[in-house]
């Protein structure tokens, strides 16, 4: 088989970039390890930045979203009693939009199916060869089958744990990695959301978020243990300790009900440099992951998807490669601001376990100057809605 860009993933990253390439009549494949269902059945995602929708968009996939997303101009930290709203609008001109990664990702699918797109479910086994030569190939298993597909270029945007950022030799690649200490509990119930806004709350006994994915569905966190599992928290226990760490006022509006959905999340930074070995191309989580505080996972993703897609456009038009030439190094710019950003909110907002009095300190002087000074709510709030690309 040949195409000229194998995309190796089929999740949002993946997609995105498939769907731009094919609006440009650049023809792609995307190997997903996965079933479709199960890609869509992975609850992540819910703030995306404007950029981010502006891409849907100009991939032709933003019907659905336009209608339906919820636009967000500010969030609300709360910190013991302390509470005070950041408005994104007034200190930005810009907003968020709350629309979750599963409908983004089932509107990509559909573009993709309409247009006859080639998507392979349940491959095993790719393989990338010769990704540093002029002629790339990709090999994978299905249904007991060896194929190949030979190509110009590959897109590595098979998450975290995928084949693709392994295929670049280990004398080339340099992995940077902070775990912390805990993970996020997360329930989706079908209740309405506890706040307009999204409640950022950092309390004694930890941090919890109310977020939402639409008037009749919320999607609550709290921080928890790494040692704990889903099931060893009934709903009732999470209702309970989500209460216990969120302002008195929500804490008593907050309407409960049974979860539809419960996992954990460890949190972790990476970062592999470069993004790029010849023809090989890392994109969002293959090449980096921030923990969800920021919520910059999938927006960091789409940024990724942008230079990519320029480059290619670029090349195929031109024959120009200036773009693809400084993609590892203009996604990385932006890359190390979203980690910075998204360890920043980390750190001040969450429960560590060997932490002194000396650090709690710090921690509450550090919410309480960004209550009282505007510079610093507006660089929480330029870095929430979206560095430019
Ligand atoms: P994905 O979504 O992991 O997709 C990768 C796909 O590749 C497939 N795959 C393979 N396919 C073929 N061969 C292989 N060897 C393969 N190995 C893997 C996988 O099956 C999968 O389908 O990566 P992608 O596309 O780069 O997208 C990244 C986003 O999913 C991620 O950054 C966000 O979900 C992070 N995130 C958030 N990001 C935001 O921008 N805003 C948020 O509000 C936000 N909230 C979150 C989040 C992530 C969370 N979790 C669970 C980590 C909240 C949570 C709780
Ligand atoms: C979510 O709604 O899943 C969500 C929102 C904001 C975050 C992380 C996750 O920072």
């Amino acid at each position: 088989m040949k195409t000229q860009v194998v995309v190796i993933g089929g999740g949002p990253s993946g997609l995105l970039l498939s769907q731009l390439l094919h609006r440009q009549g650049i023809e792609s494949m995307v190997l997903e390890r996965k079933t479709r269902d199960y890609v869509l059945g992975r609850i992540r995602a819910g703030v995306l930045e404007t950029g981010t929708v502006d891409l849907m968009r100009q991939a032709g996939v933003s019907q659905r979203m336009d209608k339906e997303c919820m636009l967000h101009d500010g969030i609300v930290i709360s910190h013991a009693d302390e509470q005070f709203s950041i408005d994104l609008k007034e200190l930005t001109g810009s907003h968020v939009v709350v629309y979750g990664q599963t409908e983004l990702t089932r509107d990509l699918y559909d573009a993709r199916e309409a247009a006859n797109g080639q998507l392979m479910f349940n491959v095993e086994h790719v393989q990338i060869h010769n990704a540093d030569s002029e002629s790339p190939r990709v090999s994978y298993v299905q249904d007991g089958k060896t194929y190949q597909i030979d190509c110009d270029f590959v897109a590595g945007c098979d998450g975290f744990h995928g084949v693709s950022r392994q295929a670049i030799p280990l004398s080339v690649r340099n992995e940077y990695e902070k775990v912390y200490p805990f993970g996020w509990l997360g329930i989706l119930s079908e209740t309405p959301p506890v706040n307009p806004e999204l409640i950022y709350a950092s309390s004694p006994r930890g941090f919890a978020l109310c977020s939402m994915r639409n008037a009749n569905l919320s999607r609550y966190y709290i921080q928890c243990s790494l040692s704990d599992s889903p099931d060893d928290w009934t709903d009732t226990a999470f209702w309970e300790e989500l209460k216990r760490r969120i302002p008195t006022e929500a804490a008593e509006a907050l309407v409960t009900g049974p979860s539809i959905e419960k996992s954990i999340a460890p949190l972790r930074s990476f970062v592999t440099e470069p993004m790029r070995w010849g023809r090989l191309f890392l994109c969002g989580d293959a090449a980096h992951i921030v923990p969800p505080t920021g919520a910059k996972g999938l927006n960091t993703a789409a940024g990724d998807i942008h230079y990519l897609f320029e480059g290619l456009t670029q090349y195929y038009a031109t024959g120009d490669t200036q773009g693809i030439d400084c993609y590892s190094q203009k996604a990385l710019a932006r890359v190390w601001k979203a980690v910075r950003f998204s360890w920043s909110l980390t750190s001040m907002l969450h429960t560590f376990p060997d932490q002194s009095e000396f650090d709690h300190k710090m921690q509450a002087a550090e919410v309480a100057f960004m209550k009282s000074n505007r510079h610093a709510q507006a660089m929480l709030a330029e870095n929430y809605v979206g560095l430019p690309y």
